[in-house]
């Protein structure tokens, strides 16, 4: 499967993604081949609509202390319900989909989801840390909100045109 990133702000990043009902080989093949684009792109985490799927499905690998991501830490979550959150926490956010811009977000510190695995179990998890945060930054992905909505009126004014500035950039030197 052929996949790439879609970049803000193609509108298909605004479609709301849906339940995944089928836990079959096309699920499989879908997760399979986000996972060594996330990598490849230097990401920890990706939700299935950033590679042009509008399905309720994100992947997250963190890096552990010596900044490895192996494939043993893999999560993949499908249609994660948040049931418990607390405390409040900063952090300096990327997005794939929003390349070069990095900005300070509030989220919950802690969480709790349940979701589905690859297979269809049921699962719970209590997150906290980076993977809480960045549990959150993806199920946004899924109600097609970016970490950029969450900026103040004038910071975001600001980016849109660092942003511009950078595609212009981007673009002239492909
Ligand atoms: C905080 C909250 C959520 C996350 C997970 C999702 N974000 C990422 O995985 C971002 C990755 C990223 C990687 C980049 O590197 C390349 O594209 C090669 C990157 O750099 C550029 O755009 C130039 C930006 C973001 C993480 C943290
Ligand atoms: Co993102």
């Amino acid at each position: 499967m052929k996949l790439s990133i879609v970049e803000y702000p193609d509108k298909r990043l605004r479609q709301k993604s849906v339940e995944v009902k089928d836990f079959d080989e096309n699920l499989h093949n879908l997760l399979d081949a986000m996972y060594p684009i996330m990598i490849n792109t230097n990401g920890i985490g990706l939700a299935a609509i950033q590679v042009a799927h509008p399905l309720r499905a994100l992947i997250l690998n963190i890096p552990d202390e010596d900044g490895e991501q192996p494939r043993e830490n893999l999560f993949e979550i499908i249609n994660p319900v948040v049931v418990k959150a607390d405390g409040e926490t900063v952090y300096q956010e990327g997005c794939l989909s929003v390349p070069q811009f990095y900005e300070d977000i509030k989220r919950h510190e802690f969480i709790t989801i349940n979701y589905q695995d690859r297979d269809g179990n049921t699962k719970t998890l209590d997150a906290d840390g980076l993977l809480a945060i960045a549990i959150q930054h993806e199920m946004d992905h899924l109600e097609g909100i970016l970490f950029i909505d969450k900026l103040s009126y004038a910071r975001r004014k600001k980016f849109e045109k660092e942003y511009k500035r950078l595609q212009k950039e981007r673009k002239s030197s492909k």
